[in-house]
């Protein structure tokens, strides 16, 4: 099985005027693409595991021969990781309200606060990452909330963890068009949030709790 870039739901310039057409077009096309075929090339030598999924494969590093584990854990966390981002961001207007809805708001509330103070929060951990990385709000089963980062293209999923939004804050995501203000990034990023798919993976992440 050959990894494939995922088809974007949007048009490269519908998240304007917050994440500029040129950077979606150069972080899908490009970046994206170059982790999807770095991959592949990981993969190469390695049947028994070409038939994996890129989950699969990010939930089993350490059965990965050591020589290929870090080819694939950078280039497959890099492929998993933007799969997931591109679907946290919809076009405003379109991924459904501004906040979080129903139990989700509730528990975003119960665990920080209210949701100003949850956004604080998240926004601390984007800026506080040294480097590149992401920021996660990870969901377990037991409906506990949580929000980290992660350097490089590590995948909260390698450590059986369940993230339901994801922000990129590697330069490649901004700099065309915010330069080096992360923060503003950032603040622009919570406006094409895909709320109607935030709650949905939280759905599935407490299903089985
Ligand atoms: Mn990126």
């Amino acid at each position: 099985m050959q990894h494939e870039l995922p088809k974007l739901k949007y048009e490269y310039n519908a998240l304007e005027p917050y994440i500029d057409a040129q950077t979606m077009e150069i972080h899908y096309a490009k970046h994206h693409q170059a982790y999807v075929n770095k991959l592949n090339e990981a993969l190469v030598d390695l049947p028994a595991w070409q038939e994996k999924s890129v989950l699969e494969l990010l939930q089993n590093l350490n059965s990965i021969p050591e020589e290929s584990r870090t080819a694939i854990r950078n280039n497959g966390g890099g492929h998993y990781n933007h799969s997931l981002f591109w679907d946290y961001m919809a076009p405003v207007g379109t991924g459904g309200s501004a906040t979080p809805q129903g139990d989700l708001m509730q528990l975003i509330c119960d665990s920080f606060v209210d949701f100003g103070s949850f956004k604080e929060k998240f926004t601390k951990t984007a800026l506080g990452r040294f480097g590149s990385g992401w920021v996660w709000l990870l969901a377990d089963p037991a409906g506990k909330l949580t929000i980290t980062s992660s350097a490089n293209q590590d995948s909260p999923v390698s450590e059986g963890l369940h993230p339901i939004l994801a922000l990129d804050v590697w330069e490649h995501a901004y700099y065309l068009k915010y330069q080096n203000r992360r923060p503003d990034y950032v603040a622009a990023w919570w406006n094409v949030v895909n709320w109607n798919k935030v709650g949905e993976d939280f759905a599935k992440a407490i299903k089985n709790k």
